[in-house]
């Protein structure tokens, strides 16, 4: 356990606007972990974030990409008059000038906090699902011209036929022996592998082309304003060259779960119709007007291919042992896994 002494240690390595005082926990993400840090004196905060280095490989290369990508962001803000400190985040140098620092062996990084917004684990009306929709879809707007190179952070995060490469090699080690008693669920995984596999041609052949991308853009990745605009989308470790579908299917997994991501009640969980049409219609305002046909096309198949990579990457981490993804109690990836599976049964009963 890291101690707050050697918090406030790390926070003095970076070129902060004054003094840390204060470090506190903050959030709970499923990859990196998350503290705030307040100032002496002053109502500047930062967000530090201890990179997950079992996950990322190149935190040098993914940090590169983040401040890259900002830049280009804030350019396109400023240009259409908004505020690039709140639009877009920004990362701060450490001491060294690096965009990280090692702290024992550990990858730090900091960007400025952006305070008066609002953030949502779970979109409670369709308005919200509207905006997140425009939200995203400008998001990718902004992007469509950027043309610098990016490190692949996470090479075949959304790629299905690495997944199922993972998964074989998974079931086949089995390490807790757990495959045994999740033989159904495996079943279900087995059972849509071609019809995957088939999208995926898709986008290996090139007719889904590839844009700059978010890859994790459920709810909790995206600030809102007080009036409910998206005002900042956060956690750009996974920005990538990728369909762009990726980051509507995983919106649509998250923005219309009637339910929570684990919730172990499956009765909460479907997909709400009405929460769909309002996040679509957001996207679309903003992402119609480069969509291909074929994007157009498999809108609704992306929701089903990534609600299907969640259950499957789920699944494969408890069989694994808990390896990938943070968990509260011993059963939550199994939890996480049937709750997305229902999801993914409501998507495919109402969109296919
Ligand atoms: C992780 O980083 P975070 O907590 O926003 C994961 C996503 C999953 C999500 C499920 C790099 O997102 O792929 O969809 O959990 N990110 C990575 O909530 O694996
Ligand atoms: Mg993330």
């Amino acid at each position: 356990m890291i101690t707050g002494a050697q918090l406030l240690e790390i926070a003095r390595s970076f070129q902060l606007e004054g003094t840390p005082e204060q470090v506190d926990n903050l959030g709970d993400g499923f990859i990196n972990d998350t503290y705030i840090i307040r100032l002496s004196g002053s109502p500047v905060k930062y967000i530090l974030q201890r990179k997950n280095t079992n996950i990322f490989k190149d935190i040098p290369g993914m940090m590169n990409n983040i401040h890259a990508i900002t830049r280009h962001l804030k350019k396109k803000i400023e240009a259409a008059g908004g505020d690039p400190m709140r639009e877009a985040l920004t990362v701060v140098p450490a001491n060294d000038g690096k965009l990280y620092y090692v702290y024992e062996g550990e990858y730090w990084c900091v960007t400025v906090f952006i305070g008066n917004s609002v953030s949502y684990d779970k979109a409670d009306t369709p308005l919200l699902a509207e905006r997140g929709g425009r939200g995203i879809g400008k998001f990718q707007a902004m992007l469509s011209d950027f043309d610098q190179p990016l490190v692949d952070t996470l090479p075949g995060f959304h790629n299905i036929k690495f997944r199922f490469g993972q998964w074989d090699e998974t079931l086949a080690r089995d390490p807790q022996n757990r495959a045994a008693s999740v033989r159904d669920l495996i079943a279900e995984v087995e059972s849509r592998r071609d019809v995957m596999l088939d999208f995926y041609k898709l986008i290996e052949n090139g007719q889904i082309p590839l844009r700059v991308t978010h890859n994790d853009t459920k709810i909790a990745n995206m600030l809102f304003d007080k009036e409910g605009n998206v005002l900042c989308v956060l956690d750009l470790d996974t920005v990538l060259k990728a369909p762009c579908l990726y980051d509507f299917g995983d919106s649509i997994r998250s923005y219309t779960n009637t339910g929570a991501e684990d919730d172990p009640n499956l009765d909460n969980v479907s997909m709400s119709r009405e929460m769909y049409d309002a996040f679509l219609r957001g996207y679309l305002s903003e992402a119609g007007s480069f969509l291909t046909g074929i994007e157009r096309q498999y809108l609704p198949f992306s929701a089903r291919y990534i609600t299907y990579e969640q259950v499957l990457r789920f699944l494969m981490d408890y069989i694994d042992g808990d390896k990938y993804y943070k968990v509260k109690y011993p059963e939550h990836n199994l939890v996480r896994t049937k709750a997305q599976l229902k999801l993914l049964q409501s998507i495919e009963q109402q969109l296919f």
